[in-house]
């Protein structure tokens, strides 16, 4: 099969070539699990593993290939397998920060051209969510759509709709149901051949009941729906791209319980533009919209310019950013000093030793 079906174009090519050149073929990753992955070849499908060197090379796990991305690897087709010697630069790159205690960025797909923001329609819009799914798209530098699931069981879908337009800003928004089929050729129109797109949101929203529809074929396991009140169960358990007949590449996610960023300012700044536009008008350079004298943010939020809700919003995310950055470029003990300077002010430090 060619991998042109895979979305290999004249960019890849190019960096590809001294690959080439040592005898190396390029691959996309399908699977990525643990030590395991799954390549799309000019040999068909190949498990494949990591050479010595990547792993080794390798400073952080965001640097070890993930799927979307394109690897060199060499292909040893009569076993079925593959070793990755390299992973190529990356078009985009979803990053969250990894769940649990430590610092740590996430790598969710590569080379992805879209990302489809799947909200349920089946409990209230959870606003909030949606813009930290946004920023982190806009981060990445990959255009947004809202896709509002599950139109069958809403109560009020034009509501729905009017909530997720006034936060979605330049993302379009659709609204979908696998159940009656609305809206699913809209959605298959924005999916363009040899074009990736990757699916996010919350488990239960319907991404994988949406990737079979696109697929015309059932691949991936949905939750039984006698299931679907059960709370921390996840029918996909693990990234995947697949080729749809239409031409375009779609990548199928587990649900994300919380959704944190990684590198967030410019995504958050372009999510939240109204607030961010405000905020450089503030008349301290570092005011924190905390009551300081001439902030606009605070003046604007009392007068009903903005939503106070989204101000709030804004905030948490900005702070959440910055803690991490603090904590990411200086090290724990500077950061939990610093942070402690920051919350008491003038209070004084440990008290000397003799
Ligand atoms: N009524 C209705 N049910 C739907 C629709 N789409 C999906 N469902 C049901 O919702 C449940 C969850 O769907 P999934 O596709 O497994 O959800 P998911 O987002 O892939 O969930 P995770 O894999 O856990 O992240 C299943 O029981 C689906 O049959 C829809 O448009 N309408
Ligand atoms: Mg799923
Ligand atoms: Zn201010």
């Amino acid at each position: 099969m060619p991998l042109t079906r895979f979305g290999w174009d004249p960019d890849f090519e190019a960096l590809f070539e001294n690959h080439a050149r040592e005898g190396l073929v390029p691959g996309r990753v399908l699977t990525a699990t643990r030590e395991s992955y799954r390549l799309a070849t000019p040999f068909g499908e190949l498990a494949a593993e990591l050479s010595g060197r990547l792993r080794f090379a390798a400073g952080s796990s965001a640097e070890l290939p993930a799927v979307g991305d394109w690897v060199a690897a060499r292909a040893f087709p009569g076993d079925g397998l593959a070793v990755v010697d390299a992973v190529l630069p990356r078009r985009t790159a979803l990053v969250r920060r990894a769940a649990g205690r430590r610092d740590e960025a996430q790598l969710l797909a590569a080379n992805v051209d879209l990302l489809l923001v799947a909200s349920p329609l089946d409990g209230d819009l959870r606003a909030r969510r949606l813009e930290r799914f946004l920023a982190l798209a806009r981060e990445a530098g990959v255009p947004p759509v809202v896709v509002l699931t599950k139109a069958d069981l809403a109560a009020d879908p034009s509501a729905s709709l009017a909530g997720a337009l006034e936060v979605a800003g330049d993302a379009a928004v659709l609204v979908v149901s696998a159940v009656t089929g609305d809206g699913l050729e809209e959605l298959a129109a924005l999916l363009a051949p040899g074009r990736t797109a990757a699916l996010l949101g919350p488990s239960g929203a319907g991404k994988s009941t949406l990737v079979n529809a696109l697929l015309g074929a059932t691949r991936q396991a949905t939750r039984e729906v006698r299931e679907a009140d059960l709370r921390g169960r996840h029918a996909t358990t693990h990234r995947e791209l697949f080729a749809l007949p239409s031409g375009a590449l779609l990548v199928d996610t587990p649900g994300l319980r919380e959704l944190a960023l990684w590198d967030g300012a410019d995504g958050i700044a372009a999510t939240y533009d109204e607030v961010s536009t405000l905020a450089s008008t503030c008349r301290f350079r570092d005011c924190r919209h905390e009551g300081e004298p001439g902030c606009a943010v605070l003046e604007a939020a009392e007068a009903g310019v903005v939503d106070r809700d989204r101000v709030a919003a804004w905030e948490k995310l900005r702070r959440e950013e910055e803690a991490l950055e603090m904590r990411r470029s200086l090290g724990p003990a500077r950061a939990e000093r610093l942070r402690w300077k920051r919350i008491m002010g003038g209070a004084k430090g440990p008290e000397k030793m003799r």
